[in-house]
């Protein structure tokens, strides 16, 4: 593992201790990021690992080599090949990386075992977040695997019923706020200064650490050869940062060759990243009143914007919105011609994709991979609303004969 890095603000290039409770730039308010002397690393080390998810690329993580981590097995999800769908959409190749197989369901479970395991290792008495769902779900289990106690601020009514249920099943103590996402990670960071508690949302720059390693898991996979473009929903804008950080550490050691187009998708309802990069925009306008049914991503002031608009334009990718409408579809498409289940915001990589191949900006020649960033499962209430209700029938052979023919 890489014990040599600096926690440094990405605007004005401070530096801050690896012993110091800091989440964003204590001199100009800027984010923070891990950066490593990568002129140390072993690329045989990378390469040549063994054992499997997000611990695999311990030599690009930010623990001494004695370090225990906290974790559940989590990465080393799937990547599919899905041959029906990419020729309903019009592309000769699409990868379906599915994060929904990840031990909560989300990819929240990379971010978290590292998060984690920083908490532990500073040894805070707590951890909290705000959340749409996923995120809760993630560090209640964590936080119980690592035998701590976790705080979670939900918006009331705004969170899919399997997000709350894991939750509350791990042990968080879950307070449902009248209030939005943004009023929540407003209000949790304040909390977080005051009581001494670890925030562990994705402006902590320890669990985009653990994300980044679905980029490496996706070169791994592809023998080393990136994709030419990554497609991903976008909420508060912390996993496309990461992922794009992973494909730029390992161009940057020497593995890879080029970086994949990051392409972030959000939803027509709640889109000030897609806004800010068409508008030319470094810093996106806050959105009062996000609304979608995709709840994860139902985010108006995501604090990852500024990494994720320069991952995107770095990279020469686009942002782009898709509506409902769009995102139901994607959701049942990939469900029925692939086999994958996905919840709604996961299913706007597909939509986007969908709409982007229409309008002409993604070519049919180009080697795609879209994440599916959470489970069906996290969002049964949603199901039951798009598919066809089951018909009920009394037990009798003869009715139900009828009803197959
Ligand atoms: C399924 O759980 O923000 O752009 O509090 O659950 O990194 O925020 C969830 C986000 C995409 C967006 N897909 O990722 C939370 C939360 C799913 C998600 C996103 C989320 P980011």
């Amino acid at each position: 593992m890489s014990e040599e890095y600096k926690v440094k603000c990405i605007r004005c290039g401070a530096c801050f201790s690896k012993e110091d409770v800091v989440y964003t730039c204590r001199k100009c308010g800027g984010l923070l990021d891990i950066n490593y002397d990568y002129s140390g690393i072993d690329i045989e080390r990378v390469v040549e690992a063994i054992g499997e998810g997000v611990w695999k690329y311990r030599v690009l993580l930010p623990f001494a080599e004695d370090i225990k981590p906290i974790t559940i097995k989590e990465g080393n999800t799937p990547l599919y090949k899905c041959g029906r769908l990419a020729k309903s959409i019009g592309v000769d190749e699409l990868w379906v990386k599915h994060e929904g197989m990840n031990p909560s369901g989300s990819f929240k479970d990379r971010g978290m075992t590292v998060g984690v395991t920083k908490a532990i290792e500073l040894g805070v008495k707590g951890v909290a977040c705000a959340s749409t769902g996923n995120t809760s779900a993630s560090l209640a289990i964590f936080a119980a695997k690592a035998g701590i106690p976790s705080y979670v601020l939900l918006p009331k009514g705004k969170v899919a019923l399997g997000k709350v249920a894991q939750a509350m099943m791990h042990g968080a103590k879950v307070i449902s706020l009248r209030g939005n996402f943004d009023d929540a990670l407003r209000i949790v960071r304040v909390l977080c200064e005051e009581e001494k508690l670890y925030l562990l949302n994705s402006v902590n720059p320890y669990r985009l650490e653990g994300q980044k390693t679905i980029a490496f898991e996706i070169a791994e996979k592809l023998k080393w050869k990136v994709p030419d473009r990554v497609i991903l929903p976008v909420g508060n804008a912390g996993n496309i940062s990461a992922i794009f950080k992973g494909f730029l550490e390992l161009k940057t050691v020497g593995i890879t060759g080029s970086i994949p187009k990051m392409t972030g998708i959000q939803a027509e309802g709640a889109k000030p990243v897609v806004n800010a990069f068409k508008e030319g925009r470094g810093e996106i306008i806050p959105e009062d009143k996000p609304e979608t049914i995709a709840s994860a991503i139902r985010i108006g002031n995501p604090v990852n914007a500024a990494k994720a608009l320069h991952a995107i334009r770095d990279s020469g990718g686009v942002a782009e919105s898709v509506t409902d409408d769009e995102i139901t579809k994607a959701q049942l498409e990939l469900a029925r011609q692939e086999g994958i289940g996905v919840e709604p915001a996961s299913a706007a990589s597909i939509a986007g994709l969908k709409k982007l191949v229409k309008m002409g900006e993604i070519e049919r020649e180009e080697k795609i991979v879209c994440i599916t960033t959470g489970h069906l499962l996290k969002d049964p209430e949603r199901v039951i609303e798009i598919c066809e209700a089951p018909k009920e029938v009394d037990a009798d052979v003869d009715l139900i004969r009828k009803m197959v023919k």
